[in-house]
């Protein structure tokens, strides 16, 4: 690997994966592809150099372009996506349009230059788990995606699995839980309520808080790209997980003591239509076969330096933080303040 596109490398987890890759592999050089969506941020590459990283604007659906980049590089790793749930049932269309029409874009153009393909899913598309279920989210899982983002992401996944098969596309698909670190978007968990902590304001607590999700951090999460994108078994479907399962109302407690708050400072608000309760992986074929192990297994420490990531970068967030915030005013599950539970 020389040369590699990174589609939504302005994103969170793709510009943490070039900056991942610019540090770990000094011989390789990135061209990320990104259309710039309100999640996707130039400024997610800062500092980069410009000999190794080169960003392209624009969209993962114009084939003519890339008609262009692909040829040009050794292999393409999907990160572009619109991701978040909340707004994929608040408005479901553009969840289609970037998710399923985006990665036949990208699998039609590594077929006509016979390029290596790398696509970044999520466990959603296994759909959720019961709380007193003790087993845990392989490969072998049904597919049984629950939410209009997790659905599309599911029909990406099946468009890649058919390539392979029909076209003898060498594609690969990686399946990971929850990410946590730096360069995340307001909108999202845990950025979400360190942020409403910074800004003073509560932070927000869907339903009963006892929803489960597996936390890995971003870093962890590039390692294992990169170990399947270049150890990989061509045709498979590898889950990256860290054993990081916790519950929502837990990690906010965290949250709250690591900012020197009261564990009952925060507000319960209205749950998410159709909110998956649990989701845990079990990574065994990943640890077993390309030997990956995760290095962020402090979930403590990981939380402590990303509050302290939000606290010295306001210039990062402070931008979207106003529109974030009305975004989910307007949004279907308006967070309707619920009495207190704690
Ligand atoms: P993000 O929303 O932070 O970034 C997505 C990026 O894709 C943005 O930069 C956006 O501008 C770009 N993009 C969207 N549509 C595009 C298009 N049509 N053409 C070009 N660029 C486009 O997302 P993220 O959290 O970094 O997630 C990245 C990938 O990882 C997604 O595929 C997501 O489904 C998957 N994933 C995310 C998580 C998580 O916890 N965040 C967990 C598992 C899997
Ligand atoms: O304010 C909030 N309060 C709250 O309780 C928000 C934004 C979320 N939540 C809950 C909902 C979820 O149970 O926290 C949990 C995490 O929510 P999100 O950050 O929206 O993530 P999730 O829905 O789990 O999806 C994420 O992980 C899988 C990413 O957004 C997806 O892109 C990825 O595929």
């Amino acid at each position: 690997m020389q040369h590699i596109l990174v589609t939504g490398g302005c994103g969170f987890m793709g510009s943490n994966f070039v900056r991942w890759v610019v540090r770990e592999h000094p011989d390789v050089r990135v061209t990320v592809l990104d259309v710039l969506t309100y999640a996707g941020n130039p400024a997610n590459l800062v500092g980069l150099p410009a000999d190794r990283v080169t960003l392209v604007v624009g969209d993962i659906c114009d084939a003519g372009l890339l008609g262009r980049l692909v040829p040009e590089c050794d292999a393409v790793v999907n990160f572009a996506a619109e991701t978040h749930v909340d707004r994929s049932i608040a408005d479901p269309e553009p969840f289609l349009r970037a998710n399923v029409e985006g990665v036949m874009r990208l699998l039609e153009a590594c077929r006509a230059h016979d390029v290596r393909f790398h696509h970044v899913s999520t466990d959603e598309v296994y759909g959720d788990l019961a709380l007193d279920d003790p087993s845990r989210l392989t490969e072998d899982s049904p597919y049984r995606p629950s939410s209009p983002y997790s659905s599309t992401k599911a029909a990406g996944d099946m468009l890649v699995r058919a390539w392979v098969h029909t076209y003898g596309v060498r594609a690969t698909i990686s399946n990971c839980s929850n990410n946590y670190g730096p360069y995340q978007h307001v909108e999202k968990f845990i950025p979400r309520q360190i942020t409403n902590i910074l800004c003073g304001e509560r932070p927000k607590l869907y339903g009963d808080g006892r929803n489960v999700r597996d936390w890995i951090h971003v870093d962890d999460h590039s390692s294992a790209v990169w170990e399947i994108l270049t150890r990989g078994r061509i045709g498979e479907t590898y889950l990256i997980g860290a054993d990081g399962e916790r519950s929502n109302i837990d990690v906010l407690h965290a949250i709250l003591e690591a900012m020197g708050r009261d564990a009952d400072d925060f507000d319960w608000v209205r749950d998410r239509p159709g909110h998956d309760r649990r989701y845990a992986i079990d990574p065994t074929k990943l640890r077993r076969e390309l030997g990956w192990r995760p290095q962020h297994t402090d979930f403590a420490a990981g939380l402590r330096e990303t509050i302290a990531w939000y606290e010295n970068h306001r210039d990062w967030w402070e931008p979207t933080k106003c529109a974030t915030e009305e975004k989910y005013c307007q949004m279907v599950q308006e967070h309707t303040v619920m009495p207190r539970k704690n």
